[in-house]
């Protein structure tokens, strides 16, 4: 898969007011600031999608159509203290509908900061997404900034916390490590 054209296609708080046609969509979910955005701009080699050092920058679901063959859909985070419960609870409300009900989703990357304990958001993300029976890709983020042997651990640990029998992959927007493996295990999942 070469990712050559992305334009913003929809920008909606409730997926049903998303896009019509049946293309398959990947979705990018994990707590506010893990770096959702950052990793489709590496993905997207563009700057689409903000990027904010301010937690709760993304709170729409924002619909990227990928060369004409898939959607992925930035997710608003998770997380986030400083919204107000009624907008927690309305982004979980979008969120949950959303993976749950979305037929056209075949995959969802789920991305962790493997520096911070795995919180129970992000187990209820997991488990969410097995309930609704779509695929996880777990991806770790912001690995520029830990050791190899940290990042060894962490991905043993988080393995075994949310994904057993699985390994997580290990991702860096600043330097673009594992960029092409994400890709391939997208476009895995596409064709499946
Ligand atoms: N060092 C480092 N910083 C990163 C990386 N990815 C993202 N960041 C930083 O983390 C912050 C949040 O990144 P975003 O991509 O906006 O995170 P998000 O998950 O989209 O956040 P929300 O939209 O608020 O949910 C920004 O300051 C980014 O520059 C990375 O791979 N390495
Ligand atoms: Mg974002």
């Amino acid at each position: 898969m070469r990712i050559e054209r992305v334009t913003l296609r929809a920008t909606v708080a409730d997926h049903g007011k998303g896009p019509k046609d049946p293309l398959p969509q990947v979705a990018f979910a994990g707590r506010s600031n893990v770096g959702k955005s950052s990793l489709l701009n590496s993905l997207f080699g563009t700057r689409l999608a903000a990027v904010s050092k301010t937690p709760g920058k993304t709170r729409t679901l924002n619909y990227y159509l990928v060369d004409d063959c898939c959607y992925f859909v930035d997710l608003p985070g998770y997380g986030y203290a400083r919204t107000g419960r009624e907008q927690r609870q309305a982004w979980g409300k979008n969120v949950t509908t959303y993976l749950l009900e979305e037929d056209r989703l075949r995959l969802v990357v789920g991305l962790v900061d493997p520096r911070i304990p795995t919180s129970p958001l992000d187990v209820d993300l997991v488990e969410f997404v097995r309930r609704a029976g779509k695929r996880l890709l777990l991806v770790m983020t912001k690995t520029d900034r830990m050791g190899r042997g940290a990042l060894a651990q962490a991905t043993a640990r988080l393995g075994r916390e949310l994904t057993p029998g699985e390994q997580p992959f290990a991702f860096s927007a600043h330097t673009g490590a594992g960029r092409k493996e994400i890709i391939a295990a997208i476009a895995q999942a596409l064709e499946a």
